[in-house]
């Protein structure tokens, strides 16, 4: 494929606003580097867990696992979705952003990456060794959890200058409808609002007081349950920017029409309505939640699962229909049309392909009798694996690809692109081996968040081990992805200029006109939003209640590294 093959027509080709992009790169380059450092991490916790490697004195597993979790679940993906979703809205809504959205968007960087490097500077201190989950009664040094106040105020900031560019467009655009991206960025950043709602009060007058020794204890049910209030919709912050790509760019890739322009914003509707109220599913074998509310959380767990059906469905029909407009026969004629040799497609696409079994993981994880065999298990760390690091991470790598030359005005090369399909490939060798070794001796009985250990050569620990040098030998391999996936970024950072026909696109799909129009009501926020509100007042008040007027007893803070 040559790089005109991955360019664009000249009409969607329009430079980039210089100063939007140098915004979009400052969050892509802390996302990268927090990358790598927690790839780094990464690779030691796995040869450390398989008996391979001893740590230095230095330093400790549950340290590197703090490092890890933290900076790739939490930094790399926050700061890889802000700088994507505003790339996206100076794109599609307006061609630049306006000063607010701009101001906003750089006070967020700045705070965001003040507690970034405060947050890893106390982990590396080991003054912070809490996993990423940073679960009481494990007490971190104070600075740690303000600097979570960092990143959240930050990130707060960054969506409140989505929201003024929203607004903007609608007054210069009235009687229109959004567009699709910019739609899809409210949408997302409207949900990490609200999700953060209840990290920001543990935060802040749970664990701060309580660290710095003003409060004696702290109410562990309250603060695990305000935890997963927001942790549970984290994931869907993590997967709607990476259905943004599936739903708005690959069809333009392909070189098809988004299926359905309604359907895509339902589903992100659906998921800001039923993506917060459904926290107890991560606390299902916890004590003091009534089974009433757990079922009832698990049933909404399920209705969040119809959006991604959706998704599915959209994308299926998007890829026959593309391939049956080139001339594809037969019942799955239709793949071979796709553009296997397109970097652009085939990350995201393998993305799409692991998030069949890692979505039907999830189910079986929400089910309550399945709960109780794989809760706390290394079951559960293969299914983030899947779900996060590799749909989630796959589909950002693959928009990384197009996003960063294209807001420098640069080309994605044929090298790029062949070694962009490299790391892909070599991304699913090593999660195929790292995640299902990690499935199967969670159903096995291995627990999560341990380091290596024989449990005094007891059988069943013995028959974990084979798994868990599986796992360092896939951790390895990722390792070399993470590795290449940094090196591909430095190449497109520096790849050569292109003029009108080489630069990289920003790809942009049409909706096909056979979907009819997009009904207004969709974009009734207030409605949307009185939904959760009703919902998260109807699935937590009551169980909430009974924490507050039967308060466990409370716990001091433990500090056990
Ligand atoms: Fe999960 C635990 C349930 C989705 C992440 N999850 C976690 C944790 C993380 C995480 C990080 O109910 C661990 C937290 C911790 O540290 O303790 N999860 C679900 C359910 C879904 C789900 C029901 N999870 C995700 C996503 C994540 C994520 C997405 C990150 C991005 N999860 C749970 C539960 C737990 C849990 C329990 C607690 C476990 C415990 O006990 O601790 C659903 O949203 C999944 C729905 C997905 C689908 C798949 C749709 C498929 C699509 C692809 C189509 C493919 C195409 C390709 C078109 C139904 C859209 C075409 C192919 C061709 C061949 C052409």
């Amino acid at each position: 494929m040559t790089a005109t093959a991955m360019a664009a027509s000249p009409a969607d080709n329009r430079p980039f606003d210089a100063r939007d992009g140098k915004l979009v790169i400052a969050h892509l380059l802390v996302a990268f580097t927090a990358l790598l450092i927690g790839g780094v991490a990464g690779l030691l916790q796995g040869l450390v867990r398989g008996g391979m490697i001893k740590l230095p004195s230095e330093l400790g597993y549950y340290q590197i696992l703090t490092a890890h979790g933290v900076l790739m679940a939490l930094i790399f993906t926050t700061f890889f979705i802000i700088g994507f979703l505003y790339a996206g809205v100076s794109k599609t809504m307006g061609g630049r952003l306006i000063g607010i959205t701009s101001r906003l968007g750089w006070a967020g960087f700045v705070l965001m990456t003040i507690g970034t490097i405060l947050g890893t500077i106390m982990i590396l201190a080991n003054e912070a060794t809490v996993l990423y989950t940073f679960y009481a009664p494990l007490k971190a040094n104070p600075f740690f959890y303000i600097a979570l106040v960092f990143v959240v105020v930050g990130s707060w900031l960054s969506g409140y200058g989505i929201f003024a560019q929203y607004r903007y467009w609608r007054r210069t655009n009235k009687g229109q409808i959004s567009p699709l991206f910019g739609f899809m960025a409210v949408s997302t950043m409207l949900l990490w609002q609200i999700a953060t709602i209840g990290v920001a009060i543990t935060v802040l007058f749970q664990f701060i007081p309580w660290s710095f020794g003003w409060v004696e204890k702290i109410n562990i049910m309250i603060s695990r349950t305000l935890f997963w209030y927001f942790g549970h919709p984290l994931v869907y912050f993590w997967l709607m920017p990476a259905y943004m790509c599936w739903y708005i760019c690959i069809p333009r890739i392909i070189g098809g029409k988004i299926f359905s322009d309604s359907m895509a914003r339902m589903a992100f509707v659906l998921f800001i309505v039923l993506s917060v109220p459904v926290g107890f599913h991560h606390q299902l074998m916890e004590p003091g939640i009534a089974p009433i509310w757990k079922y009832i959380q698990v049933v909404l767990t399920f209705a969040v699962v119809v959006p991604s059906l959706m998704t599915a469905f959209a994308m299926f029909a998007t890829f026959e229909q593309t391939g049956r407009a080139k001339g594809a026969r037969g019942l799955f004629g239709w793949l071979k049309k796709l553009p296997w040799g397109d970097v652009r497609f085939f990350a995201p696409f393998m993305g799409m392909l692991i998030f069949i079994p890692a979505g039907a993981g999830g189910i079986i994880n929400a089910s309550n009798q399945m709960n109780a065999i794989v809760h706390n298990t290394l079951w559960v760390t293969g299914h983030f694996h899947l779900t996060v690091a590799t749909t989630v991470a796959l589909t950002f790598f693959g928009v990384a690809y197009w996003l960063i030359p294209h807001v420098l005005g640069r080309q994605l090369t044929p090298k790029v692109n062949r070694l962009g399909i490299l790391q892909t490939v070599i991304w699913i060798i090593g999660m195929a081996f790292m995640s299902s070794a990690m499935h199967a001796s969670g159903l096995m009985g291995a627990p999560r968040r341990t380091a290596y250990a024989t449990y005094g050569d007891h059988p069943d620990a013995a028959s974990w081990i084979p798994s868990y040098v599986v796992m360092a030998i896939g951790g390895t391999v990722l390792f070399i992805g993470v590795c290449l996936m940094f090196y591909n970024v430095i190449a497109l950072l520096r790849a050569p200029k292109g003029d009108e026909k080489t630069v990289a696109e920003f790809p942009i799909g049409e909706a096909s006109e056979e979907s009819g129009p997009t009904p207004r009501w969709l974009e009734r926020w207030g409605v949307w939003v009185g939904l959760v509100v009703v919902l998260v007042l109807f699935a937590y008040t009551v169980p909430f209640a009974d924490m507050l007027i039967n308060p466990s007893p409370g716990s001091k803070p433990w500090v056990t590294w």
